[in-house]
Parts: C-alpha cells; sequence; structure tokens
C-alpha cells in the first residue's frame, strides 16, 4: 500500500504534515514524537527579523475550537539558522520551512537565507496570516499580490514551493489559480477563518487585538467546502488543513480533493496525532484494499477530468 507522494524531487513518506505554528520550529517536540514518522514538519513561520507578537492575551478557547491572536512571534530567520537548523540536522523529520513577510523582498530575502540548507527540503509560504497586517494577510487578499510573490520565489528555488491561502476571501480558487500559473507546487488551505470571543464579565473582547484566527474541528466543514471548491479550480496538489484530528478526518479531506493534510489545533491536543492519524490512513486503506491513497482524493468526482485515467492504468492518479 502506498501512502508517499511527491512534489518535485521530494518524496514525503505519508500524507500528513504538522501544521506551521502548531509544532514549533520541529526540534521542541522530539522527546514526544516520533518525527521521522510525520510526512513533513512545517516551522513556524519565519520573518527576517525576529519578532515579539501581540500582546497577550492571545489564545482563547472556544466551543471545537480556539482563536489564536499570536502576532507571528518567532526568532527570525538568522537565529532560526544558527540555533534551529543545526538540531533540526539530527531529527530525521523532512522539514518544510514556512515563511512570513511584510514585503515581496522580505520574502525572498528569507528564502535567500534558507535555501542553501539542504534540510529544508521546500517552502510553504504564507500570505495569509490574518492576525498582522505585516505579516502576509495585505498579500493574501489579492491574487496580483499572490501571483507575484509565487513568482519571484519560484525562480529563487527548485524545491518545493507551496502557497498558504486564507479562507477570509470570496472565491479562495481565484488565488490558487494565481499561485497555480506562477509555477506553485501546491497550496495549502485554509489558514485560520477570523473571529472574536467577548467576555460578558469584563465586557471586553476576549483577545488583545479583538478578533483573531479560529481553528480547530469547528472550522472543518469550512475547509472541507474551500479545498473542494479549489480542487475543481487547479490541478495542482492542494493540502487540506482545518480540523483534522482524527484519520477519518483525513479521508474526509481526501475525498473532497486534498492530496495530502495538515494537523494544527489537534496538535496541540495530542502532539503526535500526525504519526497516529497517517497510521489510521494506512489502515482504512488496507482495509477496503486500496493500493494507493492517491485513489481517495475526489474519487466519487468522476466522471474523469484531465486529472483522472482508468483504474489500473500505470498512470493512474499521476497528478496526485
Ligand atoms: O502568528 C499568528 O498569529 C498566526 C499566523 Br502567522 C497564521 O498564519 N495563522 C494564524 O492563525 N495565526
Amino acid at each position: 500500500m502506498t501512502e508517499s507522494f511527491s512534489l518535485r524531487d521530494v518524496t514525503f513518506q505519508n500524507r500528513v504534515f504538522t501544521a506551521s505554528g502548531t509544532f514549533g520550529y520541529g526540534d521542541e517536540v522530539v522527546d514526544l514524537v516520533d518525527v521521522d514518522r510525520i510526512g513533513a514538519v512545517i516551522t513556524k513561520s519565519l520573518s527576517l527579523k525576529p519578532r515579539d507578537g501581540n500582546p497577550p492575551p492571545r489564545i482563547v478557547e472556544t466551543p471545537a475550537g480556539m482563536l489564536n491572536s499570536i502576532g507571528l512571534a518567532n526568532i527570525g530567520v538568522k537565529k532560526f539558522i544558527d540555533e534551529k537548523i543545526p538540531k533540526l540536522e539530527h531529527i530525521g523529520a523532512t522539514i518544510l520551512a514556512n515563511i512570513a513577510a511584510s514585503s515581496v523582498d522580505e520574502y525572498c530575502a528569507v528564502m535567500d537565507m534558507l535555501d542553501s540548507f539542504e534540510i529544508i527540503r521546500g517552502y510553504e509560504i504564507n500570505v495569509s496570516c490574518p492576525n498582522d497586517r505585516d505579516g502576509g494577510l495585505q498579500f493574501g487578499p489579492d491574487p496580483a499580490k499572490v501571483a507575484q510573490i509565487t513568482r519571484q520565489l519560484r525562480k529563487r528555488t527548485a524545491k518545493p514551493l507551496i502557497i498558504k491561502l486564507t479562507p477570509n476571501v470570496t472565491r479562495v480558487s481565484e488565488f490558487a489559480l494565481a499561485a497555480e500559473a506562477e509555477g506553485a507546487d501546491a497550496v495549502s488551505l485554509i489558514n485560520t477563518l477570523i473571529g472574536m470571543a467577548v467576555d460578558i464579565h469584563t465586557r471586553k473582547p476576549k483577545l488583545s487585538t479583538v478578533t483573531g484566527g479560529l481553528s480547530g474541528p469547528a472550522i472543518k466543514p469550512v475547509a472541507l467546502a474551500k479545498v473542494y471548491e479549489t480542487f475543481k479550480a487547479v490541478k495542482i496538489p492542494i493540502i487540506g488543513i482545518g480540523g483534522v484530528s482524527t484519520w477519518e478526518d483525513a479521508i474526509e479531506f481526501f475525498l473532497a480533493g486534498a492530496t495530502a493534510v495538515q494537523t494544527g489545533t489537534a496538535n496541540f491536543v495530542s502532539p503526535a496525532c500526525a504519526v497516529n492519524i497517517a497510521e489510521g490512513i494506512a489502515a482504512y486503506c488496507k482495509s477496503k484494499k486500496i493500493r494507493d491513497v492517491a485513489e481517495l482524493v475526489a474519487c466519487w468526482t468522476h466522471p474523469p477530468t484531465s486529472r483522472w485515467c482508468k483504474a489500473g492504468s500505470e498512470s493512474y492518479c499521476a497528478m496526485m
């Protein structure tokens, strides 16, 4: 049974990644999780300079999820290179660097600093942080900007380039199309949905920034619909994010059109959930006599489109 899939020359051993911002830089969790059994670990968003992020409170629990307003707190790319990369080189994980920035030049500068490190196997580009106008959201709602960023970054790297999209727009597929047209290898979606919580005792918003990004099981149906909308529009793989907590959730995302998934909020509950979900997917496929997880991707959307070939042929699901 085949669980792996490839972007460019990088083969991921399975289709469950850990989402940026929910798994540190990858080195902090090695005592808790077999990180070498995760499809890929995506680092916290890295910016050119270190950032303290927003003032507290910046996390609030909500029904079936959480709101965050971290505000891109991170150690900056130089400290990441000096202090994290040497550790990441020894943990056996497939690492993708997530980059956030406030200008096209900053995205390029961060990528230029990282690209020579072999341990960085590819990139996820955050054009969708909901909590800081300097952190990508001013790009996320403009397909032309997403195209411009993708075009500039595509020129700079031969490694896999994944563009992470915001759901806080009318049609996410327009942004996926822009990324695809400029050479992105995949898109990941959804980043968090803008939300708000209010304390009736203090009579004030619970987050210091008033609004934040909603994640967790509460957003799964929205994420599935956005993945499906995007699947109908683009040919590049889609990495589904939004409330993936169990292997059943992951299968739902595959059926909606995702080639892979990321676990996010669930990592805070169970740091090993990505490994457990990958195992659950494999067991499901074996029990259903599915030879390759790729066979699940939007398998109900027959008749065949350009993405589909007949089951059993050698080129079956070649795009997936
Ligand atoms: O740091 C954050 O507040 C943050 C980021 Br960069 C993001 O991409 N998504 C999110 O919900 N929070």
